[in-house]
């Protein structure tokens, strides 16, 4: 655990503060979902839309992330010789003073792209629910980042290399799927070309990290989710820590009352295996090729995989939305925890305050 120091609890205070998305995650005409919620082959029209969905978004609603497109082409074994492009999308939000090569980012990770068979496949849970929740993520703490690091330059603490510099980053990644049959070449195309690409980007001399693979301190992915009662196992031994975290956060929101999903089981029921459980085997995913190359991984996808996994079945009309809003104040609450923003989420305004501030809006 090179750079993860340790780091507050939330306070039960703060777990009151996590937003839930409410009407954003409405299938039919919610501001983040619904327009996720159209078939995104790579190289398509649906695809384009979905890329221009995700940076508008960040461009009009969340605008000191910066935007970073990882472009690159590969043949498959459906399309002959025609290269097909795959684009990942990096949302980032680094302390404003820090060198990019001296901040340590928690990188929250979907893939958004959807199966070429059969057609017409939209992929709900696979993985349109994920990227709506990392969406949802990012906006919730937006204005907690922005008022802890301008008190850090204003008291002085920026940049005194007392502590590492923390950053977030929200990964959006292309290509994910086989287009045939998988295997080690026809999946993860666009994982695979991302982690090779930041292995060989080195950070300038004298950095903390030598590059941008080197400064991910650990890689959450997001996968399969919005099914209900999901089961959600810990599959590796050195991140157990990470997942024992989201588990506790998640085990007091349900005491607090504060998920829609009440009276179900745990999502992530596993805190409590011993480190001699661990097996060697895992779920194949786009962890992998940042695996390989030394990240450390948290892998949320849960065991059995959802029923309609790859079938025409995993529609929006098929997601549990209550468990889509759920998974999405987990991981908010997760990460605002390990950016250690406990004191600093904005008070929730009550329903007759919002009317009020869209009036003065007009
Ligand atoms: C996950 C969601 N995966 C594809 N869509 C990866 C995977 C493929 C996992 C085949 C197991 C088998
Ligand atoms: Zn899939």
């Amino acid at each position: 655990m090179p750079f993860a120091s340790a780091y507050g609890k939330l306070s039960d205070e703060s777990l009151q503060r996590i937003p839930t998305a409410g009407a954003d995650f409405d299938i039919h005409n919610g501001k983040l979902l619904a327009p996720i919620l159209i078939p995104r082959v790579p190289g398509t029209p649906g695809s384009r839309a979905v890329q221009q969905h995700f940076v508008r978004f960040f461009q009009e609603q969340l605008p000191d992330w910066e935007i970073e497109w990882h472009n690159s082409s590969a043949k498959t074994p459906a399309t002959g010789d025609e290269l097909i492009p795959f684009a990942n999308l990096i949302f980032r939000r680094d302390p404003p003073w820090a060198a990019s090569g001296d901040v340590a980012r928690l990188t929250l990770a979907a893939h958004y792209d959807t199966l070429y068979h059969p057609e017409g496949f939209i992929g709900a849970t696979d993985s349109a629910a994920p990227c709506a929740m990392l969406m949802h993520v990012a906006r919730s703490i937006d204005r907690a980042l922005t008022d802890k690091w301008a008190a850090m330059q204003a008291s002085g603490e920026a940049g005194s290399g007392l502590e590492e510099e923390r950053g977030v980053q929200i990964m959006l990644l292309d290509g994910e799927e086989a287009w045939v049959k998988w295997s080690a070449t026809d999946s993860l195309y666009g994982s695979r070309a991302l982690a090779e690409a930041w292995e060989a980007t080195p950070y300038e001399p004298l950095s903390t990290f030598s590059n941008p693979l080197g400064a991910i301190s650990l890689f959450v992915l997001l996968d399969l989710l919005g099914a209900r009662s999901p089961n959600v196992p810990s599959y590796f031994q050195t991140t157990h820590w990470a997942y024992q975290r989201m588990a506790s956060l998640e085990n007091r929101m349900r005491k607090l009352k504060l998920l829609s999903t009440q009276g179900t089981d745990s999502f992530l029921p596993e805190s409590g295996k011993a480190m001699t459980q661990f097996a060697r085997g895992f779920v194949e995913d786009d962890h992998v090729p940042f695996m390989a190359r030394g990240v450390e991984i948290l892998h949320v996808i849960p065991h059995p995989f959802p029923s309609v996994w790859h079938t025409m079945a995993d529609t929006a009309g098929n997601l549990d939305i209550p468990t889509v809003d759920d998974w999405a104040k987990i991981v908010t609450a997760f990460t605002a925890e390990w950016m250690e923003l406990d004191g600093l989420m904005p008070k929730i305004p009550a329903q007759h305050e919002i009317r009020e501030s869209a009036k003065t809006e007009l």
